[in-house]
């Protein structure tokens, strides 16, 4: 989420905070970074070498997910996840259009904030990254050998899916928890807004992910009072079975939350012993409700995705499930909530508070066996503040948001207002070092910082405005990250990079882990697409009424067939394009004049099909569009469309000049 200076001080916020929101953003603007001697040392990654770590990053406002070296900040791809992407046809060729089809129909872009990596036993496992649609909920699974999006699963009952996606230790769960709180969909949902109070709900979803196969499915839902769920963090080690969600907006105001939803001083930590809220769902405690949500797969195989419309949804009421949530207060709209790698801190980001509040997890389960309660919200049992805090890191800076950890006990939390990342140890609650972002910055990232087991050596900042730290160019500017050097006592300066999108939440992790897994072609003998031309032998063109497909190869340097003639205006050609290299990195591409649509790029071995309704009659250029050998430039032909009611003969061909009264009078 994105806040702004202004904005805060709009808000009911303390004047400390306020005059220290002016003046940061002030001495900060034209600031001169301090990088240390040997920074360029430190990121120079020699040509050719590969980096440390992969930094998987949120594109934000662009839907995507972009992939950085780390030290290097290289850039190396942006992953489509939930928006068209033109440069490789993702959401535009007829195999990838299912992926991005919603209960609301096609929805071409999202807005993906947060990533989560899977892990086993709490440690990064390599395998796959989560990410999260904030407008449309949705939550897709990239996979990371293929780096292409798998799967896409919508969240009923969901408006803003910001608290997404989180994990839990062993990827049992991703969880989707709603941001803004709305009517359920099942209800009678046409209500006057200021009805918030009584028919505006909140829900968390808990989607199981298959252990092998990774495939997701909405376990069950569980219904909360209408409050705003933020963000969210898993328990780990004693805590493992537990889920702990951010919540602001704890008035329930429907209106000018800014100030409405700031009037409380604490609002909630939300913590759900998912343990159990399993076991009442397996027991036969839910309700099923009629909703009505996309779930999303691409299938390897034929490489085609397939969309599938569900009708129906577990919800679980914590009136019926005794000991499943609790509430625990947090002082100011928290916006991060960070379990550190023991499981026993859980650390809260008030985002207008004056300390971090930092709670025990043993002191947690303490107040629930004695019944600490300090009364209750909408029938859940709410936990005295002082009975399950370990402590507050006091004055540690202004505007917290989100905590990373070294795995050597100390904990990095970023302050948006002081432009800073403030490093602090988790047990003694005393600030050790500072370090100001060029700015604002929103999350931050050490790799594994989430997980056990983090990498205390490298930690990036995600910086909200850019300003004068690149070449400028114009009113907008590309985003930002900086890369610290956390190896020592004091956090240093090595590397600003720009980044797509709007980068949000980011996970890094070992190239060990992932850059073995690299799959680098397709099998060609195990594409089973159902038009796939696996060799010239296999190219031809078919009409099917008004239909018209072209089996169509791509191989260095030209396409069978190239020469395309008794298209009729009126007909729709599906050009299903089989790229019939076996050598990785031999991508080819196609395009037509004049199509309302992108170029498709196809992998090795891979299929994939271009629609185009041709607008007129006439001469259309095919040709590849990826620069794949000295004869690339010739890798080019022709489809000829005639009148609707013309009798030129479908004809097809490579390398003849056959009339087309041929090869019809063949047929
Ligand atoms: S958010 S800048 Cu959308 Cu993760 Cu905190
Ligand atoms: Cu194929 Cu250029």
């Amino acid at each position: 989420m994105k806040l702004s200076s202004t904005n805060l001080l709009l808000t009911a916020a303390s004047a400390a905070v306020l005059a220290g929101g002016l003046q940061s953003c002030k001495s900060k603007a034209g600031g001169v970074s301090a990088a240390s001697n040997d920074a360029a040392a430190k990121v120079y990654v020699a040509p050719g070498k590969h980096d440390e770590f992969y930094n998987i990053v949120s594109g934000g406002f662009n839907g995507q997910m972009s992939v950085y070296g780390i030290p290097s900040g290289r850039m190396f791809r942006i992953v489509p996840v939930f928006s068209q992407h033109p440069e490789n046809g993702w959401g535009f060729s007829e195999e990838t259009k299912p992926m991005l089809n919603t209960s609301h129909g096609f929805v071409p872009w999202d807005d993906l904030h947060h990533i989560a990596l899977s892990t086993t036993k709490g440690e990064h496992d390599g395998r796959w990254a989560f990410g999260n649609a904030n407008n449309t909920p949705r939550i897709a699974r990239v996979s990371l050998s293929t780096f292409k999006t798998e799967e896409i699963i919508e969240i009923p009952n969901s408006a803003g899916n910001h608290s997404s996606p989180f994990i839990t230790e062993n990827t049992e769960y991703v969880v989707a928890g709603t941001r803004f709180s709305v009517p359920l969909d099942n209800g009678n949902t046409d209500v006057p807004i200021n009805t918030y109070k009584d028919n505006f709900k909140g829900t968390v979803s808990f989607i199981g992910v298959d252990k092998t196969t990774g495939r997701m499915n909405i376990d069950f839902q569980l219904l909360l009072p209408g409050i705003n769920f933020d963000l969210a963090r898993a328990g780990k080690g004693a805590s493992k079975d537990w889920f702990f969600f951010s919540c602001y907006n704890s008035e329930k105001a429907n209106t000018l939350l800014e100030v409405n939803a700031s009037a409380k001083d604490k609002d909630f930590i939300m913590a759900v012993n998912w343990k159990k809220a399993q076991a009442y769902a397996r027991s036969g405690k839910g309700k099923k409700a009629a909703v009505k949500y996309a779930h999303n797969v691409l299938d390897e195989k034929n490489h085609t995705a397939t969309s599938t419309i569900i009708n129906e949804v577990l919800t679980l009421d914590p009136k019926d499930c005794p000991d499943m949530v609790y509430m625990m207060p947090c002082p100011k709209s928290p916006h991060g909530t960070d379990t550190d790698p023991s499981g026993e801190y859980i650390i809260g980001s008030g985002k207008l508070a004056a300390t971090i509040p930092v709670f025990s997890f043993a002191k947690i389960q303490q107040a629930i066996a004695s019944k600490n309660y300090d009364g209750n919200y909408d029938g859940i049992p709410v936990l005295k503040y002082d009975a399950v805090l370990h402590g507050e890191v006091q004055k540690p800076g202004l505007g917290p948001l989100h905590t990373e950890f070294d795995g050597k006990g100390n904990a990095y939390t970023s302050f948006f207002v002081s432009s800073e990342i403030v490093k602090w140890d988790i047990k003694s609650l005393k600030v050790l070092d500072r370090v100001p972002t060029y700015y604002s910055i929103g999350h931050l990232s050490i790799p594994g910082g989430p997980t056990a087991k983090p990498h205390g050596k490298y930690m990036i900042a995600y910086n909200k405005i850019t300003k004068d730290r690149y070449l400028p160019t114009g009113p907008e500017l590309t985003q930002s990250a900086q890369l610290f050097d956390i190896s020592g006592d004091k956090m240093k300066l090595l590397l600003d990079f720009p980044t797509v999108g709007e980068p949000h939440y980011a996970e890094a992790i070992p190239a060990a882990l992932v850059e073995k897994n690299s799959k680098k072609i397709y099998k060609i003998e195990e594409n089973q697409h159902p038009y796939a031309a696996k060799g010239d032998n296999m190219a031809k063109v078919e009409r099917k009424g008004n239909e018209v497909h072209v089996m169509m190869t791509a191989v260095r340097s030209h396409f069978t067939p190239d020469n395309i003639e008794g298209v009729k205006l009126g007909d729709v050609v599906y050009f299903h394009v089989t790229n019939v290299e076996q050598d990785w990195d031999v991508p080819h591409g196609f395009a037509v004049k004049g199509a309302n649509n992108a170029e498709i790029l196809i992998m090795p071995g891979e299929t994939q099909t271009l629609k185009w309704t041709p607008d007129r009659t006439g001469i259309f250029p095919i040709y590849c569009t990826d620069f794949c050998s000295a004869l690339h430039q010739e890798m080019q032909g022709y489809v000829r469309v005639s009148p609707a009611n013309s009798n030129v003969a479908l004809h097809f061909s490579t390398g003849t000049n056959k009339p087309a009264a041929d090869v019809a009078a063949k047929k």
